[in-house]
């Protein structure tokens, strides 16, 4: 393997110099006064002091892009990935608001959790009430965003470009969102729940959300739904959610409402913002691509599909024909583990078999390894497919066109040179 690098754009340290400082620090930077400097949103580094010609970045972040602003939208490079739990620093961040002030100040005054709706009795909760009243509970859980891979859709469906990289792995400590359902009293005429937030909407309207989405009674009160307050050992960074986010792995990131303030069980199905209309919803049949399908015929989505990524090595690889290249990433899917993983070298007419760990738990990432040699020089490319246990596998192309370009769980493919 050499350092050389025969795609045109790499991923490089996007490592913003002036992480942290205050807008006066910034503008000396800068030379200038910043006119509008009381809008410029708080933790973002000035594109003009961004690296890698403008690239902006956010402070505590690293190895992440971000596609957008405003509201807040970065992902992680797929090479970033690499670590067994992402650690915080890498969590990519989907916003559809204006984070609330509370997550950057990190103060609890005036916070608590409410349970209300459909319990025989409505309950609220301080932070202190949940670390005592409920038995701890730890996972390691993917949260991927369902919008992950938008960009392979054509025609090109509205929203931000993800990539690979709106997905995670990172360790949660909180408490089975199920516990404190229980705790509340669950009453027959329960649906399903609702998530309320503190973040505010873009237009700054106290009177509109810029989301409130949820899941059916029975994932609410699955064993792996949690509350959390904690990530990789820390309190819940601003970014991803202080004081408590709730997370139903497996499901649609968007259905792990951050800055969480309240569940709202319902006796129908939640229709919070982002929760009818299109938003998280596919056709209910498959659509010829750019078809305009009518809103009664979407659904909500529910699991996320089978999918892997390669996190070593980058695309774009230059190695010699006398070594063997070592492959390695992840593989999970929202319908149970994954149960096997293959590579292909010959643009899928063979297949290897990859080494596959178990999850550390259910809905935690599997770590694959795997190594291929090459029979002469020349420009290959590495297919990456992951199997999960129902025998769902990953398309070779984009699945399925959706108007919103959601659920897209095709392989990965890295472009190999060997000389
Ligand atoms: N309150 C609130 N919760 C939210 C969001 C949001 O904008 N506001 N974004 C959702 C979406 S669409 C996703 S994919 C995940 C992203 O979580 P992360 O930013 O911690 O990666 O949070 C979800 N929870
Ligand atoms: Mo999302």
């Amino acid at each position: 393997m050499s350092d050389e690098n025969i795609l045109s754009e790499s991923a490089t340290d996007r490592r913003g110099f002036l992480r942290g400082a205050g807008l006066a620090a910034v503008s000396a930077a800068l030379g200038a006064p910043i006119p509008f400097g009381e809008h410029f949103p708080d933790g973002l580094v000035p594109v003009a002091l961004g690296q890698d010609g403008g690239v902006p970045t956010i402070p505590g972040k690293d190895g992440v892009r971000v596609l957008n602003d405003r509201p807040i939208n970065a992902e992680t490079v797929v090479t970033e990935l690499d670590d067994d739990f992402t650690p915080n620093a890498k969590h990519f961040v989907r916003n559809n608001g204006i984070m609330p002030d509370r997550a950057n100040t990190g103060s609890l005054d005036g916070w608590s959790l409410t349970i209300d709706g459909e319990v025989k009795k409505s309950l609220t909760l301080s932070m202190d009430d949940l670390e005592s009243q409920f038995k701890r509970h730890e996972a390691a859980l993917v949260i991927e965003c369902g919008g992950n891979g938008r960009a392979g859709y054509n025609p090109p469906a509205k929203g931000n470009q993800w990539t690979l990289g709106a997905v995670g792995c990172s360790r949660y400590a909180g408490v089975r969102l199920r516990d404190v359902l229980k705790s509340a009293g669950v009453k027959d005429s329960a649906v399903y729940i609702g998530y309320e937030s503190e973040d505010l909407h873009l237009s700054r309207d106290p009177s509109k959300k810029p989301i409130s989405r949820g899941v059916p009674i029975a994932k609410a009160m699955d064993e792996h739904t949690m509350l959390v307050w904690e990530m990789n050992g820390e309190p819940l960074p601003a970014l991803h959610g202080f004081p408590l986010r709730l997370i139903c792995p497996g499901w649609p990131g968007s259905t792990g409402g951050k800055w969480l303030k309240r569940i709202w069980v319902r006796d129908q199905v939640h229709d919070g913002a982002k929760m009818t209309g299109t938003s998280y919803r596919v056709p209910r049949y498959p659509v010829a691509p750019g078809t305009d399908v009518p809103e009664e015929d979407m659904e909500i989505i529910e699991e996320m599909p089978v999918k892997s990524i390669i996190t070593r090595p980058a695309s774009g690889i230059v190695t010699k024909l006398s070594e063997q290249l070592a492959l390695r990433g992840h593989a999970w899917s929202g319908f149970g583990d994954v149960k096997a993983m293959h590579v292909s070298m010959d643009f899928g007419q063979t297949w290897t078999k990859a080494r596959l760990r178990k999850p550390v738990n259910p809905y935690a990432w599997q770590r694959w390894t795997a190594s291929v040699s090459f029979p002469k020089k020349g420009y290959y490319e590495v297919w990456a497919r992951a199997t999960d246990k129902q025998g769902r596998m990953q398309p070779m192309l984009v699945p399925g066109w959706n108007p919103k370009g959601y659920l897209n769980n095709a392989m990965q493919r890295i472009a190999v040179k060997v000389v």
